[in-house]
């Protein structure tokens, strides 16, 4: 198996030029596409996630790594189908109606699409049943809500009765974080998970997928 440890490295660096250097370097020496994703940037991202959760790294240091990330994966894509990309699930994600924070929820999806997971953002404000229509579209594994507002934190419980009044609630994950929201509210309004920040939200989707 490749040594995909500078790369790695590269990534918790933040080191976009590097990481673009040293997959094109994989690359050419016959590294599958897919194995450089899952053994090296979604590894590097993990790394930099768990920095993150015990406060070693901060939010530039995250965003640093995940642009090491996408411009590594601008390298890869020509050498993938869409189908060929290695996924861990889908993510559908969003903060809730009345809500215009989105600094930290941006923050969360880009952690999940760096460590793999295929994200498809809904926006800030987003109402209830624009949820649920996006379960329809996407097919998601897990839908992701934020709040920052305690007035806005209801919407979260009406987001998962209106999943349960289209039958939909069975078929995903539910997890929600915010500032203001925390495991036992989680636990109140019926969530399947609750994460604090962006790298425990990455351990949380890969955990209630199994992988
Ligand atoms: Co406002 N705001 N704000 N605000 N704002 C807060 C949240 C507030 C705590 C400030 C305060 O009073 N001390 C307060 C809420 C009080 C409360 O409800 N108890 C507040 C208020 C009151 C308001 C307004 C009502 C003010 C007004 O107009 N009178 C208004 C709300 C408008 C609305 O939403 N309808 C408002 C507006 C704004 C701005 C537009 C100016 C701006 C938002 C810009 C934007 O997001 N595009 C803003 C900001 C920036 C803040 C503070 C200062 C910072 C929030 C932030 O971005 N943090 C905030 C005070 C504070 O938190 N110190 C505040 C950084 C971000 C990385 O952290 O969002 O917590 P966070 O995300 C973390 C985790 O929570 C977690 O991971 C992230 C990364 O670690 N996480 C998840 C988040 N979502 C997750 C989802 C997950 C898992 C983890 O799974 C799906």
């Amino acid at each position: 198996m490749p040594d995909y440890s500078n790369l790695i490295q590269s990534i918790v660096e933040g080191n976009y030029a590097k990481c673009v250097e040293l997959t094109n370097e994989a690359l050419d020496e016959g590294a599958s596409p897919q194995d450089i994703v899952s053994s090296g940037l979604q590894a590097g991202m993990l790394i930099v996630g768990d920095r993150f959760s015990t406060g070693e790294f901060f939010v530039p240091d995250m965003l640093m790594a995940a642009r090491a990330v996408t411009r590594a994966m601008e390298a890869i894509r020509p050498h993938l189908s869409d189908s060929e990309i290695p996924t861990l699930g889908r993510v559908v994600i969003g903060t809730v109606l009345g809500d215009i924070h989105d600094i930290g929820k941006n923050l969360v999806a880009m952690f999940l699409r760096g460590a793999g997971f295929e994200v498809f953002d809904l926006g800030a404000m987003v109402p209830n049943d624009r949820f649920v229509t996006a379960v329809k579209e996407h097919d998601p594994d897990i839908v992701g809500m934020s709040a920052l507002l305690t007035t806005t934190m209801p919407s979260m419980q009406h987001v998962i009765a209106a999943l349960d009044s289209a039958a939909l609630r069975s078929q995903v994950k539910v997890i929600v974080g915010g500032a203001p929201v925390t495991q036992r509210f989680a636990d109140q309004i019926g969530a399947d998970g609750y994460a604090p920040d962006g790298g425990a939200a990455i351990k949380l989707c890969q955990k209630l997928l199994g992988k």
